[in-house]
């Protein structure tokens, strides 16, 4: 049987479709998994030590951060801002953009995190995650400031996730399909297993934290009973299935069909989630996949974003689900 490849020669592959391709964005992607790995590790012991807890302060979002988000974010900076691919980087854990300290060269790449996403459900040994996204630089002039890590979804390079879950698994696309790696830890390598990933154009699954359903616009409450109808014909009613990490729900879904919805609400009036770090990096892997990715008026990655950590409501998944949602916004329901 054919050997399978590694994540890193399946993209030294991919990137030799680009001419001149300098080894740069091979070289990024190298250290984000690197910086994955290191993470896993910490995640897998993370009952063990002093580690897991709350350190008692609260993310820029106003979130409870706990210490591995810490260890996540730190890990990322250290492994990334050295590696000499990079003019700047933003996560979702800090304010501002995160400059590249002078003693290492500035690359031509931005990137921009949620070092561990579902970070509330750690301590339940519930699957949690990293997202990324990465840009080339909108301009000749700053280094990573404001104007090279807001762009809009559709000018993404790349954008990916990593899971920590009963295995880790490595996903990413550069808008050539998507492509799944599965960590091997007896050899400390991400390995390919889930090639060209192509989600369901119509699902069975709804991922919503229906407890605020009464808080929802009638858009978002009527889709909800619309699909928890019993129609055999359409597929109804559909199963729920929310875990409350993002990024497990979105892979779930990815892989079986579904819709991940996060509308806004009367508390969250421009939705929970938040476009540059979660909504945007999903979004373009989904389109990649064959889905779909809207706030339920417009596609999530024609959003221009106009501050680092903006929030977006969210409608993510196979096609004809989304666009049905789309219908129901739009008081235009079958
Ligand atoms: P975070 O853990 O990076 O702060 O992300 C926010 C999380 C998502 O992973 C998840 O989908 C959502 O918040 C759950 O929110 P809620 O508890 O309101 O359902
Ligand atoms: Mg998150």
């Amino acid at each position: 049987m054919a050997r399978r490849l590694t994540l890193t020669e399946f993209i030294i592959e991919e990137q030799r479709m680009h001419p001149g391709a300098t080894g740069d964005f091979t070289g990024l992607l190298s250290d984000i998994a690197l910086a994955a790995k290191l993470i896993a590790r910490e995640v897998r012991s993370a009952g063990l030590g002093d580690i897991l807890g709350a350190s008692g302060s609260t993310n820029v979002s106003g979130d409870e951060v706990k210490k591995l988000d810490l260890f996540a974010d730190e890990t990322l900076v250290n492994v990334l801002e050295r590696g000499g691919h990079l003019a700047g980087m933003a996560s979702e854990e800090r304010e501002g953009p995160i400059p590249i300290p002078e003693e290492y060269p500035a690359g031509k790449y931005v990137v921009l995190f949620d070092p561990l996403d579902g970070s509330s459900n750690i301590d339940a040994n519930v699957g949690v995650g990293t997202i990324f996204s990465i840009f080339g630089r909108a301009g000749e002039g700053a280094r990573g400031g404001l104007e090279d890590l807001l762009q809009p979804g559709n000018r993404l390079l790349a954008s990916g996730y990593v899971i920590y879950g009963s295995s880790t698994v490595f996903v990413y696309t550069t808008g050539f399909g998507v492509h799944g790696f599965t960590l091997d830890p007896t050899i400390g390598e991400f390995i390919l297993s889930h090639d060209a990933i192509e989600t369901p154009e119509r699902g069975k699954i709804l991922s919503a934290n229906e407890g605020n359903l009464s808080l929802w616009p009638e858009g978002a409450r009527a889709y909800v009973s619309y699909l928890k109808e019993e129609d055999s014909a359409s597929g109804r009613p559909y199963r729920s299935r929310y875990v409350g990490s993002l990024v497990v729900d979105f892979h779930r879904n990815l892989l079986h069909g579904g819709i991940f919805l996060y509308p806004e609400d009367s508390r969250n009036p421009k939705g929970k989630l938040r476009l540059l770090y979660e909504a945007a990096p999903l979004a373009f892997v989904a389109e990649q996949a064959g889905g779909l990715a809207s706030t339920g008026r417009d596609r999530i990655l024609d959003v221009v974003p106009s501050s680092l950590h903006q929030r977006v409501p969210l409608a993510i998944g196979s096609a004809k689900d989304v666009r049905l949602y789309e219908r129901f916004v739009r008081g235009d329901r079958p």
